[in-house]
């Protein structure tokens, strides 16, 4: 490959590892290091630009305008409209996600009508453009939106202008056809309540629907497969309404991978997380990335129970100055895969001899955007870039089925991209990409995946993404440390319970060796779970499991304004479920050491147990429909003014909390309105605060 490509990927790496030292910038440094940098760019691009026109410079010259946000991409290229007709494009698809999980759908929807029906889509971001030329897409053009739901029902940032802009608007869209698909989770109240919303704005503007609005529910890991049958309906739509015919889909690549040798260093990326693509506005409540040493690793669970633990684990931030956390804040941890999967990967695809060695990575389509370094070697390809762990989606079995070296293999692959067999299998086998393939050669020993592209396992495999933990420390008790809480349950095939499948974050902190002082790449995320303005606001804390993580950092808070002025605290009562109290009761000795000393008369403890041998199965929201613990909660509430925070799983948080409000409105005689009206004046004044999961 020749010297200039590579000149150019490497300024592309470059600009990626600038940003995260921006978050440590005041707001006025930005403008100067944008002005810099775009001299800079100029100034790189010069020649080059004029000397050969490339594709690519086009990327580069774009790119930090789009990172920083500040300077608007000209009118132009924010018009879909325009666009779809110059490029005689045939549909655009817009997602708006937050974790990648919509962002990813559209890209394989695009894939797959191109391939299948021989449509050319456009995949954007809904931020990315201006929103009134989707009214002027022309009728012989299709939308389709793929839009996740967050919070309490919000659209995520990339769709919340949009949503703004659709529910405003009052001229019609009578030229736009549209399909769409919601991503959501009905553990939660507002179930994909944006897909809803879109496309009741949509109906009432007289755009015209292809086919009726798809749903992905998350709460049994359905999302693949709700998106696979809304899949089916739209090609099924695309034939029978827009009479295009399907073809025999071929695999082409949307990837390009090229070795190059190991000359040129300075970009290799071996490790360090690739950046998070952050809005400006999201930017500001995420710290840099750093390597953070590990202080102390603890068990907090007692034996006897059934492969599960927990561990509390300090993390040292008196090296990082520009590290703060409030308590209630998130932490994130970049994990790495476990060499035992790195090296199955690595050997089914006979890659051992060439796992050393740089390749640079791009996008056959350079509207792309690629979500890992773009100079890695394989080795840190398949340890720390991609989800090598995950179990492999129905989608990938059925693409690999066209590459299977063997007809045998391809046989086998087919039959198990079909629903039932897919399901079937997975029940019964932990099923990664690597063991798939290992798994088709024990099948079919003539079974070779040395040919196969490295593009493709790229594509199939999701960029490593960071996990978060709610931290579990007291920002004001120890503001240069920081502990979190890990549950470390490995979750059991449901027909195969002999075999436990660790969870990626959880086995690589558990194997952290302490006494190596080990260093974890962690950044910091503020959160709005936070402690009331004055501390004596009484607080009501509802927690099961590990959710008793940020109110450890509260209980400590407390405990610390209790000590050091002698100005009054507001009561504290803590209702806290887990399993049983000799096993996964946390922080247990902490708690009642407060309550003797520190916070004594202040603290209340409200337990419930739910596999205590001989006992009933007990959980929060059965002791908080308790008449004593009730009164108690509605004297806090509606007498104190007290505040009421929520965290543990979704579906402990939405029972428990209605369980509340019910008390509320027995309480204060209320009918269902009233009752309603209370939650979420609550909630609006922010005195009713959750932070769940699941
Ligand atoms: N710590 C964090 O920041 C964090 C963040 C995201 C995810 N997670 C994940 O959460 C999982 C650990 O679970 P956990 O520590 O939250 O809980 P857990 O130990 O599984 O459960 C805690 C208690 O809640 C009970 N419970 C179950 N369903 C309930 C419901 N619908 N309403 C009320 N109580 C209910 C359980 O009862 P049973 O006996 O019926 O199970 C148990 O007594 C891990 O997989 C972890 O990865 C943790
Ligand atoms: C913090 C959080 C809040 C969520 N809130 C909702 C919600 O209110 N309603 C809903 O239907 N789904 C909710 N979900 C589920 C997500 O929409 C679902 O996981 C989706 O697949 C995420 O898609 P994305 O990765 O494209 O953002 C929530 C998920 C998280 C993590
Ligand atoms: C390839 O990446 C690994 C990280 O997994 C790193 O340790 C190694 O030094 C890299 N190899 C070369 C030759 O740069
Ligand atoms: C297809 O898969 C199912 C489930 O694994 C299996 O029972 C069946 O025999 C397979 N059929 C073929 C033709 O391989
Ligand atoms: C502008 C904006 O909020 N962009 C977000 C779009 O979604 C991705 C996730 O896929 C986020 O990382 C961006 O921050
Ligand atoms: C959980 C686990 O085994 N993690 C490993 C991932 O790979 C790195 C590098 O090979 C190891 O250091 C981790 O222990």
């Amino acid at each position: 490959m020749d010297k200039t490509k590579i000149d150019q990927y490497i300024d592309i790496a470059a600009f990626a590892q600038i940003r995260p030292s921006i978050l440590e910038l005041g707001a006025d440094d930005y403008v100067a290091i944008i002005l810099l940098l775009i001299g800079t760019i100029g100034y790189l691009t010069y020649g080059k630009r004029w000397a050969k026109p490339d594709p690519y410079l086009y990327k580069l010259y774009e790119r930090p305008q789009e990172k920083f946000g500040t300077v608007a991409r000209d009118d132009a290229t924010k018009d879909i409209a325009r666009r779809l007709s110059q490029e005689n494009k045939d549909a655009v698809i817009f997602w708006g996600s937050q974790s990648g999980t919509a962002e990813g759908f559209a890209h394989r929807l695009a894939r797959d009508c191109h391939q299948r029906f021989g449509l050319n889509v456009i995949v954007a971001d809904l931020s990315d453009y201006d929103h009134d030329t989707i009214a002027q897409i022309a009728e012989s053009k299709f939308v389709i939106f793929l839009l996740s739901t967050y919070g309490e029902g919000d659209p995520s940032d990339n769709t919340t202008d949009f949503l703004e802009w659709v529910q405003k608007r009052s001229d019609t869209l009578s030229n736009i056809r549209y399909a769409a698909f919601g991503l959501g989770n009905s553990n939660y109240v507002y179930y994909n309540k944006v897909a809803d919303d879109v496309v009741q704005c949509l109906e009432k503007l007289s755009a015209t629907p292809l086919l009726p609005v798809g749903k992905a529910d998350d709460a049994n890991s359905g999302t693949e497969e709700d998106f696979a049958s809304w899949r089916d309906d739209l090609f099924a739509m695309f034939q029978h309404k827009l009479g295009l015919e399907e073809h025999v889909a071929e695999y082409v690549p949307s990837i390009l991978v090229r070795e190059i040798d190991n000359s040129v260093e300075s970009s290799l990326q071996s490790g360090e997380p690739h950046p998070l693509k952050l809005s400006r506005k999201a930017a500001r409540d995420y710290s840099a990335i750093q390597k953070l040493p590990v202080k102390n690793i603890k068990t907090l669970t007692g034996a006897g129970n059934a492969g599960r633990s927990c561990l509390h684990l300090e993390i040292d931030i008196r090296a990082h100055a520009q590290i703060k956390y409030k308590t209630g804040d998130h932490l994130a941890v970049w994990p790495t895969n476990s060499s035992d999967e790195v090296e199955r990967l690595i050997n089914v695809l006979g890659l051992s001899e060439t796992k050393q060695i740089d390749v640079l990575i791009s996008a056959a389509n350079n509207e792309d955007e690629i979500k890992i370094p773009k100079h890695t070697n394989v080795s840190a390809l398949f340890c720390h870039y991609l989800e090598i762990c995950g179990a492999v989606s129905r989608d990938t079995v059925s693409i690999l089925s066209q590459l299977a070296p063997t007809a045998s293999t391809k046989s086998f692959l087919q039959n198990l991209s079909t629903k039932s067999a897919y399901a079937a299998f997975i029940s019964q086998h932990h099923i990664t990409l690597a063991r798939l393939l290992e798994h088709t050669m024990l099948h079919d020993p003539e079974t070779d995946w040395s040919q196969l592209p490295l593009a493709f396992i790229i594509e199939s495999l999701r960029p490593m993404t960071p996990r978060y933990y709610s931290i579990s420390s007291s920002s004001m008790v120890s503001p240069r440390q920081m502990a979190i809480t890990v549950a470390v349950s490995p979750s059991e095939l449901p027909l195969n319970p002999s075999v436990s499948i660790p969870g990626l974050t959880t086995s690589y902190l558990s194997g952290l060796d302490i006494d190596a002082t080990p260093t974890i790449y962690s950044h910091v995320r503020r959160s709005a779970f936070k402690m009331p303005f004055l501390h004596k606001t009484p607080i009501v804390l509802i927690a099961a499991g590990t959710g008793i993580a940020p109110f450890r950092g509260f209980l400590q808070e407390r405990a610390q304004m209790a000590q050091i002025s002698n100005q009054e605290i507001g009561p504290v009562l803590l209702v806290f479920g887990c399993r049983n109290p000799d096993q996964d009761y946390l922080y247990r000795s902490e708690i009642e050491e407060l309550q003797e000393r520190a916070l004594k008369g202040k603290l209340e403890v409200v337990t419930a147990f739910s596999r205590v041998s001989g006992q009933k199965k007990c959980y929060v929201q059965d002791r908080l429909a308790e008449q004593d613990v009730k009164e108690k909660v509605v004297k806090i509430l509606c007498e104190q003014e007290g505040n009421l925070y929520f965290c543990g799983s979704t579906t402990m948080a939405k029972t428990a909390g209605r369980t509340l409000v019910d008390a509320v409105k027995e309480h204060q005689k209320a009918d269902d309105n009233e009752a309603k009206s209370w939650m979420d004046g609550m909630k609006r004044s922010r005195r009713w605060q959750e932070d769940v999961w699941g």
